[in-house]
């Protein structure tokens, strides 16, 4: 009787504060510029992904939220696939193991435990959980920085997601990608105090998916030159520093500054692409009248909006200020407010 190998791992979700959005290599997907983000609480948002590996296989499967999904042979699924059974092998070879477990044939199984509907990407989270669970069946030693090289070619944004709190994804110089890479800047328990509400403002599908909006961007928008040289690299030691200071007025400035210039970007794509609609625009007026108002009141910002390719907001802010923020928000938009949900709580305290 042969032996049957089974992992699971699960990854959760992260959204930018500094928006990833162009490519410079668009099959090792290299970033034109670095990007940072903070990772959502694992048990309100997460992929769960378990692989499974026999000799009786014949080929390899995946599953999606329990339906059969295609392994496209060039794809970036067989590219993570395959990248990790090299890691493997070399793995076996230095440290001169039995090779008898090089190259089976894994079948997959991945779900999420947020609805698609939620209007969030489950690419990062999903790669993440794969790349993450064939570590753990195939035993490899892997730091989470070497599974995000891998995770990185299923989908940019998947890198980030095999930390925990506050994640950079160095955007790297070396055309291999080798150096291409996430690292966490701290971890949640750093500032533990930091909540993530996400105000779905329409869970329709978007009408430019990332993947060919942002390359559109990157042959058209002559802003996007502007901002990879000029403006990213200065956000990211700012915001890495506010966040190792636990300074949010600064966090707060950087954050929404980010969010509307990726918004700049697309619009200044060849044709422009707009992600938000007015619902998501009246959610900015009230969190500038917010923070204004609190500015005023000497009590400095109290709320960050950021918006990724679709009109649905994240707030970020401090959990004190959360209740607040949720019966604001409430009040302007009663219609929804069975579709705010604080998601970071990351240490439980669930708002709504
Ligand atoms: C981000 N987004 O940094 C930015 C902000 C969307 C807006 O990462 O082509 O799905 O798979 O690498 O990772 C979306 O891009 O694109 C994204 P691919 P991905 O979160």
């Amino acid at each position: 009787m042969s032996t049957i190998y089974q992992a699971t791992a699960s990854a959760p979700v992260n959204i930018a504060v500094i928006k990833y959005w162009g490519k410079r290599d668009t099959k090792l997907i290299l970033p034109t510029n670095s990007s940072l983000s903070v990772t959502l609480d694992q048990d309100h948002l997460r992929s769960t992904t378990t692989s499974r590996a026999d000799p009786s296989f014949e080929r390899d499967q995946l599953w999606l939220n329990g339906k059969e999904d295609e392994i496209k042979a060039v794809g970036r699924l067989a590219t993570c696939i395959s990248e990790m059974k090299r890691l493997r092998k070399e793995y076996e070879i230095k440290t001169q193991m039995n090779q008898r477990y090089s190259f089976p044939q894994f079948h997959i199984a991945s779900y999420n435990n947020f609805p698609t509907a939620a209007g969030l990407a489950s690419s990062a989270s999903g790669f993440a959980a794969l790349v993450a669970s064939l570590a753990q069946l195939y035993t490899l030693p892997a730091s989470p920085s070497t599974l995000s090289l891998i995770a990185r070619q299923g989908s940019g944004s998947a890198c980030r997601s095999l930390f925990g709190g506050f994640v950079a994804w160095q955007m790297g110089s070396d055309p291999s990608g080798n150096d291409s890479l996430a690292v966490q800047v701290a971890p949640q328990e750093h500032w533990p105090q930091m909540h993530a509400l996400i105000c779905v403002v329409s869970d329709d599908k978007k009408g430019t998916s990332s993947t060919s909006g942002m390359q559109r961007t990157v042959e058209t928008s002559p802003l996007l030159q502007h901002r990879i040289k000029y403006v990213v690299p200065e956000r990211m030691e700012k915001i890495s520093k506010a966040i190792l200071e636990r300074d949010f007025d600064t966090f707060a400035k950087i954050t929404m500054a980010d969010s509307n210039q990726f918004h700049a970007v697309a619009l200044d794509t060849e044709p422009p692409i707009f992600y938000m609609n007015d619902v998501s625009r009246a959610i900015i007026a009230l969190i500038v009248e917010y923070n204004r108002l609190s500015v005023e009141a000497g009590k400095g910002y109290k709320a960050a909006y950021t918006y990724d390719a679709g009109p649905n907001a994240v707030i970020y802010a401090l959990e004190e200020n959360i209740k607040e923020i949720v019966q604001l928000i409430v009040s302007y938009f009663p219609q929804r407010s069975g579709e705010f949900k604080d998601v970071l709580g990351l240490f439980g305290a669930s708002s709504t």
